[in-house]
């Protein structure tokens, strides 16, 4: 019988994950989630390749090494940049994002934002819980949603005259 349930939908998705180590206890619980929400849909662990980097400066940089291999559908980047006084915060945070967009435009694949930017540790915490509250969870779903669309619209565009 062919299973046809959502939780299926990302067994043939191949995905990178980057996780920053700056405020490791907070990205912990978003590669969790990011798990979680990779499980629930099928993806095997098999299909996920993951590295660690100092800190959020550097996700671009691997996100793009990744990317550039042509072995991945989509990168899941992660980290926690907490403003807490550092007058790196914008810069570190600014750089990660804008780096981020550019690797998913060069190299189009989706390379989704899990990276969260907070004033406190407390709220950084909120946005790291489990399930729908958790910023890893919602990179890795946008991840295979994203994943998914972009199959969808090929195919589609294929099917179009002149395809
Ligand atoms: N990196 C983070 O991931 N989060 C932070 O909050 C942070 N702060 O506050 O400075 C941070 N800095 C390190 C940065 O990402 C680089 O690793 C470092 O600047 C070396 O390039």
């Amino acid at each position: 019988m062919r299973d046809l349930s959502p939780s299926k939908w990302g067994k043939d998705m191949q995905i990178a994950v980057v996780a920053g180590r700056f405020n490791r206890f907070i990205v912990d619980q978003l590669v969790k989630g990011a798990q979680d929400a990779m499980s629930r849909h099928g993806i095997s662990e098999a299909r996920i390749s993951m590295a660690w980097v100092p800190g959020a400066f550097e996700l671009p940089l691997l996100a793009s090494q990744f990317a550039a291999s042509g072995k991945y559908d989509a990168v899941i980047a992660l980290g926690a940049v907490i403003r807490g006084g550092t007058p790196h915060f914008d810069f570190v945070a600014g750089e990660c994002a804008s780096g981020l967009m550019r690797v998913s435009l060069d190299h189009g694949i989706p390379v989704t934002f899990g990276v969260l930017t907070t004033d406190t540790v407390e709220q950084a915490l909120e946005r790291a819980g489990t399930g729908e509250g958790n910023k890893g969870f919602d990179a890795a779903m946008t991840a295979i949603e994203m994943v998914a669309t972009m199959r969808e619209v090929k195919s589609h565009l294929t099917g179009l005259p002149g395809g």
